[in-house]
């Protein structure tokens, strides 16, 4: 697998010409646009892999590269986020491929605080669906450039006008096709290339496993060859040009463009295509804000923000891993650096760059690249690590539960592996805990944003840990902020529990808000605010 640029140790580049050849990027939409498909697709195409384990609908599906979870695997959906390093024309792309499920969008939105763009898939025949507009609203909330990719083309779906016209709708985005569909959905022949005029013929390889081969031509061969499918593409697309979708690199940066580009990902069709523009339009990093509000330039001496904790990638290993965005400096591997929550020292004498489930060792990594640090039982989500002047990265959104479960270990004897792994699926932000004196620690109170995260917690438990566990579910699905003077009234509440969270905020669980209501009428000072991610 040569998916590395620079593995060479002691050999550096200056990080701001680095930065200027990288990439990062999440690929984020709906369950099911085809993500981990398209993902492998570019993983293919940057020839980091030569076969796309070849997707065959849920059932009997292989699994793609990223998807390598046993739970992911039986349910061919993504449960958590995958990383994933590629070089293409001398780019390095820090891709991550993220969970669609709503449950998971904790994980997805920790992600958006780690790129620079955002690959927005909508699946050609059901158009804009209700968690691609939830994950658009965060990139918009954080100016994240998007380029949108139309997948799925291979198969009957909606009209590519009417698609255009959704986009502007819905997204208040302005599309701006950089290749246009010859054939519709469901008869894909190739892409008219708006800028040039030449048509792309793309040739199916058998199952799709392989790079499917182009076919470049003028638009006098693409009228012979394609008929009337030609004559429509180009009408489309002329009319497309007359009302102003044309790429204009400012709006794009701006957010108020997205670049289109049709595609068929289990095809492998549109995707080298995408792999350019890329590399072409998406912005390379550039220097990030910290808390203050201060901009860290590029050549500051090293700083990142770990952004994800996962440990159990390598049941043979056990490790933990924390995935740190690079943001400034050169990040060598041995280097001790800050933890700048705790000003402690963190050795990190093992780097790595994850590739699905495989790994390989970083000796060297720049801004933009996302790095797993191995044996970071000490580190947290959110935490900023950083060489020379102190920096603080602003803290990770964490969300607001509605679920809530009280965990108790189904051996007792088990009660150190238990708390091990309560421990740990705790800092990795796999289900919040909520604990409190009347509980105990031997049962404390899971809190999550959607019921699936219970069960990757359930099945992790006894899987990893050793230690599996039963739930009981609690009649609460409201959770609010409140002080410590306000702990006694509100405990004494019916229907009510005060807990405490890890970050140290104070927490209290409601059957509903029209309970939260009542007691601020009954107590109007009292303190019940909301917890809002930003
Ligand atoms: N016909 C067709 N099917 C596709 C295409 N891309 C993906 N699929 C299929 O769509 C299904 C979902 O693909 P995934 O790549 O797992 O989708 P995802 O967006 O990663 O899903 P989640 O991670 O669960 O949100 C699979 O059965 C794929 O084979 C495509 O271009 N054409
Ligand atoms: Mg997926």
């Amino acid at each position: 697998m040569q998916h590395v640029l620079e593995q060479q140790a002691g050999v550096t580049d200056e990080p701001v010409g680095a930065a200027a050849r990288r990439r990062t990027f999440a690929v984020i939409s709906h369950p099911d646009a085809g993500k981990s498909t398209l993902t492998e697709a570019l993983a293919l195409h940057a020839r980091a892999i030569t076969k796309a384990g070849h997707v065959h609908g849920k059932a009997g599906r292989n699994t793609t590269v990223s998807d390598w979870m046993e739970m992911e695997q039986a349910r061919g959906i993504s449960i958590s986020s995958a990383v994933l390093q590629l070089t293409y024309r001398d780019t390095v792309l820090n891709l991550v491929d993220t969970p669609g499920h709503a449950d998971f969008s904790e994980d997805t939105y920790r992600v958006l605080t780690a790129v620079d763009a955002a690959i927005m898939l909508i699946d050609a025949s059901k158009g804009l669906e209700v968690q691609t507009m939830k994950l658009f609203a965060v990139c918009k909330h954080r100016g994240i450039p998007i380029i949108t990719v139309i997948n799925k083309w291979d198969r009957p779906g909606k009209d590519p006008l009417e698609l255009m016209d959704e986009i502007t709708e819905r997204t208040g985005l302005t599309p701006t096709p950089l290749t246009w569909p010859v054939g519709i959905a469901g008869d894909f022949r190739g892409v008219v290339e708006r800028d040039s005029g030449d048509y792309v013929a793309f040739t199916p390889t058998a199952g799709g496993a392989e790079i499917a081969p182009e076919e470049r031509m003028s638009a006098g061969e693409a009228a012979a060859r394609e008929g009337d499918a030609w004559t429509v593409a180009r009408e489309e697309s002329q009319l497309l040009a007359a009302s102003g979708a044309e790429h204009d690199h400012e709006m794009f940066l701006g957010g108020i463009s997205t670049p289109v580009l049709f595609a068929a990902a289990v095809r492998n069709f549109g995707v080298r295509r995408l792999l350019d523009a890329l590399v072409e339009l998406a912005p390379a990093p550039g220097p990030r804000t910290d808390r203050e509000g201060q901009a860290r330039p590029l050549d500051a001496p090293f700083s990142a923000f770990v952004f994800k904790l996962q440990a159990g990638m390598d049941t043979a290993h056990r490790d933990r891993l924390a995935y740190i965005r690079v943001c400034s400096g050169v990040f060598e591997r041995g280097m001790v650096v800050t933890t700048a929550r705790t000003g402690k020292p963190f050795a990190t004498k093992y780097a790595q760059q994850a590739f699905g489930r495989d790994r390989s060792l970083v000796e060297v990594a720049y801004p933009g690249d996302v790095v797993g640090l191995v044996n970071a039982s000490n580190l947290r989500i959110g935490d900023t690590l950083h060489a020379g002047p102190p920096v603080q990265f602003p803290a990770l959104p964490t969300f607001a539960p509605e679920h809530f479960a009280v965990a108790r270990g189904v051996d007792t004897g088990r009660y150190k592996q238990f708390r091990r792994g309560i421990t740990q699926l705790e800092a990795e932000g796999v289900v919040q805990v909520l604990r409190s004196d009347l509980r105990g620690e031997q049962a404390p109170v899971l809190a999550a944003v959607g019921p699936m995260q219970f069960e990757v917690a359930e099945s992790r438990m006894s899987a990893e840990f050793g230690a599996p566990i039963h739930l009981e579910t609690l009649g609460y699905s409201v959770a609010r902020r409140t002080t410590p003077a306000w702990a006694p009234t509100l405990s004494a509440e019916w229907g009510v529990e005060v807990v405490h969270r890890e970050d140290g905020e104070l927490l209290v669980l409601l059957p509903d808000q029209w309970r939260a209501r009542s007691i601020q009428r009954n107590h109007p000072d009292v303190v019940l605010e909301p917890l809002v991610a930003t």
